[in-house]
């Protein structure tokens, strides 16, 4: 890594004519062939390029009927899902949809779906498209409780829950006043409340600036960006803080007393080049407690038809540091990733434009609010170069650092503490301690546990957003490649490519005992369950028809039902099966109904019944040797 060295002092911070030249090249990634790393880092990850698994890490090859050791929730990007992978084997295990419909479930088919997903006035979906970008689960002591994970929609600042028990999304939240929102984070404990040691409220960073009322629309030099609070439980919105310049990834302390937001549109730029005009933007800190503490004492407004109280997050409205609700930490050029170490006491920034990984002491951000420090850029303890393009940084527990670098194809490993020492002046520590190249342009990386206090070191997956000719080609369309490494040595080793289908940014990877999942519903789960054959039938009212049946292998309770064309029908389906993994489906043809329930779950489906004649109801999901005959007729009458 000597070489390494000399290799990244010899490259410039980027400029804005370099990074605008970037822009066409090396940031749209690519040329014809895979960006190679410079000759001085390549050769500085020759060594390992052999697979020699470092010790503790074991095999990645797990034997038939082998469970994982861990989990990894993945956002699905825009295909609006969360992928469930099992690690180290990297296999696929389940797709949770979340934004966007889903034919295997019924998802965007079935009342309940509808309702979290959200309604048109006319029963119809609000939204079919959506982007997933980062995945976070809830807390508690700094480590994952395993109740639930939130993931966010960019395209329409939607943020969902997933309960992390079914594997389910349970409700979903549109964020008022923001646009394109990007970052979140769970916070990991209360600020104030010293019994409340777990996940209390979600962040949310919107990324674009938009004018905030009608009069604004063409003056750009108007638009304002938003962070949001969203109440954990209830997923209501708590506050929101009106900010100069914009949110992109977000991070939370492990003491609840800090959010943060990196920003790379300090400048409020409609075009690229403005964006990145600046040589410095900033990492935004949010004191939890004090905004909370202003919304309480009627310090807000509103905007439009919200009535989310909104407090003032400006750059001149917290000047003075004892009543600062906010404080703008500078880093360099245009920052995207920031991460929290998990001893916590820093929080990372990754340079994305600038060469650099910035690390901010939180005590010292602390004390700035306490008036104790001058500058707040004083809490800035190392500003060191890590290599071209860092987006995302990872921990082990150990005090190394894992940063993705978009335009070298590489992640390197680096020492927190030498940083610092190195930054104060001692030329002579090494922080950096390696590098491996990745196949190719990695955008999230996450190391197991990385993101809690029991980060452990063993394993770090990469999230590389280009994998050219890693896989069997099919088509323009190539998947993306999660590779994983083994980080239990000193030297970070590449185990495994996995493929995965576009689009997945963010991802954490926790032990499988964090969770106990559910096997079997309850029945008292949905209000409108059909207890039993006897509970079911047909009921009509006018031209609304209701019919309950229960699904119990191989056959429905209703063997037949009559309705007239033009009706409106619900249809109830409670599945009294109790024998885990025995799903039925519920296919109606021509009628764009199609719908699972899992054992002992209650679902329903509503749509109009279509020209005379007779539809056969069958099961869709594989059930039993007479699955094939599984069916009910429905009759529709003139
Ligand atoms: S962003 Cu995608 S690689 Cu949305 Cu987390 Cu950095
Ligand atoms: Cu029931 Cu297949
Ligand atoms: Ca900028």
């Amino acid at each position: 890594p000597a070489g390494a060295e000399t290799g990244l002092a010899r490259r410039r911070f980027l400029n804005t004519a370099a990074a605008a030249g970037l822009a066409g090249v090396g940031m749209a990634a690519c040329s014809d062939k895979p960006a190679s790393a410079p000759a001085a880092t390549a050769q500085a990850s020759a060594p390992h390029a052999q697979p020699n698994p470092g010790e503790g890490a074991g095999s990645i090859h797990l034997k038939p009927g082998e469970l994982d050791s861990y989990y990894g929730l993945w956002s699905g990007g825009h295909t609006g899902d969360m992928r469930v992978l099992g690690l180290p084997s990297g296999r696929e295990i389940t797709r949770i949809p979340v934004f966007v419909p889903d034919a295997l479930v019924g998802w965007g088919i079935t009342n309940e779906s509808k309702d979290i997903m959200g309604r048109k006035a006319d029963g119809s979906l609000k939204y079919t498209v959506a982007d997933t970008h980062h995945t976070h689960a809830s807390y508690k002591d700094g480590d994952y409780d395993g109740r639930y994970a939130w993931i966010n929609d960019k395209i329409n600042a939607r943020i969902a829950r997933v309960r992390l028990d079914t594997f389910t999304c349970d409700k979903i939240t549109e964020l008022p006043n923001a646009q394109g929102f990007h970052g979140i984070f769970p916070d990991k404990r209360d600020p104030v409340d010293e019994a409340v040691n777990y996940t209390t409220r979600v962040f949310c960073g919107s990324e674009f600036h938009i004018p905030l009322t009608a009069a604004d629309i063409d003056k750009p030099e108007k638009y304002r960006a938003i962070f949001s609070c969203v109440d954990a439980e209830s997923m209501q919105l708590r506050w929101q803080v009106l900010i100069d310049g914009n949110c992109d990834l977000v991070a939370t302390s492990y003491d609840g007393k800090l959010a943060a937001t990196n920003q790379y549109n300090t400048e409020n730029g409609v075009k690229y080049e403005d964006m990145m005009s600046a040589e410095r933007d900033a990492c935004l800190f949010f004191n939890v407690a004090r905004i909370e503490a202003a919304v309480k004492a009627g310090k807000f407004k509103t905007i439009g038809d919200s009535k989310v109280p909104v407090v003032d997050g400006t750059r001149d409205a917290n000047a003075d540091p004892k009543t600062a609700l906010t404080a703008y930490v500078s880093v360099p050029k245009n920052p995207h990733g920031v991460n929290a170490s998990p001893d916590g006491k820093y929080f990372i920034c990754a340079g994305k434009l600038s060469p650099t990984g910035t690390v901010i002491e939180l005590a010292k951000v602390l004390d700035w609010f306490d008036g104790k420090l001058e500058k707040i850029d004083q809490a800035i303890v190392a500003e060191v170069e890590l290599g071209l393009g860092p987006l995302h940084t990872a921990f082990d527990g150990r005090g190394n650092a894992y940063t993705t670098l978009f335009l070298d194809s590489q992640v390197v490993k680096w020492n927190v503490d030498a940083a610092i020492k190195f930054h104060n002046g001692d030329k002579n520590a090494k922080y950096v301690v390696d590098r491996v190249d990745v196949q190719y342009q990695p955008g999230h990386l996450n190391a197991t546990h990385s993101e809690t206090k029991s980060a452990d070191g063993k394993y770090l997956a990469v999230g590389c957003k280009f994998s050219k000719d890693r896989f069997l080609p099919v088509g323009p369309l190539h998947p993306e490649n999660e590779q994983f490494i083994d980080i239990s040595g000193e030297k970070m080793v590449l185990l495994a490519d996995h493929p995965v289908r576009g689009e997945p940014h963010d991802f954490i990877i926790f032990r499988r005992d964090i969770i106990k999942p559910k096997q079997i519903y309850n029945l008292d789960d949905h209000p409108q369950a059909v207890k039993s054959a006897a509970d079911g039938g047909l009921t009509r009212k006018g031209k609304k028809v209701t019919v309950r049946m229960v699904s119990q292998a191989p056959a429905f309770s209703m063997r037949e039902f009559k309705v007239k064309s033009g009706d409106e029908v619900t249809l109830f389906l409670t599945n009294l099966d109790k024998v885990e993994d025995l799903t039925h489906g519920f296919a109606i043809p021509n009628h764009n109904v199609n719908f699972i329930v899992n054992p002992q779950e209650t679902k329903s489906v509503t749509f109009t019944a279509g020209k005379p004649g007779v539809y056969w109801c069958y099961c869709t999901h594989f059930c039993h040797a007479l699955h094939l005959e599984m069916r009910t007729r429905m009759i529709v009458e003139a």
